[in-house]
């Protein structure tokens, strides 16, 4: 009998590819996600980079990790944009002077703005550790992060917390911005009129590819009330307060890698092992119906209908209760795992899909890796085999694009796209 060989021959070209992304995208002490689209930092996307770049160099990715805790905020939220002063304005709006973060008494020198994204940190870390955990402890690189993890563990709990769960205030801290999930919260936000800013995404991608100008409008109103709120978490007064299964798995999943860091760096790990025990639990209590977990709009004290990616993602926690309804969903009509060019990021049946427009249907390569991550994690070989190989291909026939048409693998959004680049890598190597 053969043993199989991974990755297949073919690949070798895709796996050079993906570093030359990951070396003409680092700016000396971070990875930006897309030269031309997004040419600062993004907190998730670093995350994501560090996962693949510790392939490339385990130091480097570290110091992605630790450019990004740099400029964490004195009460502990790590910010969704770091900005690079040096990059031109007209480059990215919001910019810097929308947010106002240096008028801010808690924030770092740097500027940056002040919503958040997933937090997908601590497990990257941990998994940056594991690359070559010799040069990792020279350096003191969990010994470091640590006591910063924990304080933005703590500002999601205290400040954001819901229930035993994490809100997120804006469709920008979801990280899938324009999902249908967020639409009917969205609609009680009164937009900023389109001729108040102006756009700079549509100077790189078509309009038809990217949310619309009214849901702009209401995203630029949200940021603004919020920046004008002094960033201040008032939860009860917010008109966007919705509680996310993918921001609350990776929360969950996260304080178990807090757990695995802390033993490592001589800490007690037993706070975060029940912490991750905890968010699972609710997780299942407040967000899964109908085989999938769903967003849950506070205000409006409803589960949406809708059925997303973020409602897979739960499966990268572990011992989570529901793993088995979750990979039965994941085969079924709504995302068709292995039979489609990647897993779409939304409901394949549903009413708003659009293959095209952004996070309403077409594929990203972040989200299908967590898939793969959680069930690699629940022991679902076969399923995270199939899903490794459509991703991969996925890759190789449009190259490494924000995301893909979920049914012809067609690109879609920026090209060279860091963290496609850097979990691609991570599935090959
Ligand atoms: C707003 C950078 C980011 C990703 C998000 C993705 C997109 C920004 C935008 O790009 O969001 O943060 O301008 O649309 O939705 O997940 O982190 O790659």
């Amino acid at each position: 009998m053969n043993t199989p060989v991974w990755p297949p021959p073919g690949f070798a070209a895709l796996d050079r590819a993906a570093v030359g992304v990951l070396l003409d995208n680092w700016t000396g002490t971070y990875t930006v996600p897309s030269r031309t689209l997004y040419p600062h930092q993004w907190s998730w996307d670093s995350a994501f980079v560090a996962i693949g770049l510790r392939h490339v160099s385990a130091r480097r990715a570290q110091r992605e990790l630790e450019s990004l805790f740099g400029a964490q905020w004195a009460d502990g939220r790590v910010p969704h944009i770091v900005f690079d002063r040096a990059a031109p304005p007209e480059g990215y709006f919001p910019g810097p002077d929308f947010w106002r973060s240096p008028a801010h008494p808690a924030s770092p020198a740097v500027a940056t703005s002040g919503l958040v994204q997933p937090p997908v940190h601590a497990l990257a870390a941990w998994l940056t550790f594991q690359a070559d955990p010799a040069q990792a402890r020279r350096r003191g690189f969990l010994s470091r992060l640590y006591p910063k993890l924990v304080a933005w563990h703590r500002y999601l709990a205290d400040r954001r917390g819901v229930d035993g769960l994490v809100a997120i205030v804006h469709p920008w801290e979801s990280g899938m911005d324009n999902s249908p999930s967020w639409d009917d919260a969205l609609g009680r936000v009164e937009p900023t009129p389109i001729d108040a800013f102006r756009r700079r995404d549509l100077h790189h991608v078509q309009a038809a590819e990217r949310p619309t100008d009214t849901d702009y409008g209401r995203y630029v109103r949200l940021a603004a009330d919020y920046r004008d709120s002094g960033y201040a978490d008032r939860l009860d007064d917010a008109q966007f307060v919705l509680l996310d299964p993918m921001v609350n798995a990776l929360f969950a999943a996260s304080e178990a890698a807090l757990a695995d860091i802390a033993a490592e760096v001589g800490a007690d790990p037993l706070p975060h092992r029940e912490a991750a025990a905890r968010v699972s639990a609710a997780l299942v209590d407040r967000l899964f119906a109908d085989e999938l977990c769903h967003a849950y709009d506070v205000p409006a004290r409803r589960l949406s209908p809708e059925r997303t990616i973020a409602g897979l993602t739960p499966l990268v926690v572990p011992d989570l209760t529901v793993a088995p309804a979750l990979v039965k969903s994941a085969l079924g009509e709504h995302f068709r795992l292995g039979q489609t060019a990647l897993l779409p990021s939304y409901d394949l049946t549903g009413a708003a899909f659009d293959p095209s427009r952004y996070w309403r249907g077409p594929a990203w390569f972040n989200t299908s890796w967590l898939v793969w991550h959680g069930l690699t994690r629940h022991g679902e070989l076969d399923h995270a085999d199939r899903l490794r190989e459509v991703t991969l291909t996925a890759a190789q026939q449009a190259g490494f694009r924000e995301y893909v048409h979920p049914f012809t693998g067609e690109g879609r959004g920026a090209t060279d796209f860091s963290w496609t680049a850097a979990l691609v890598l991570d599935l090959l190597r």
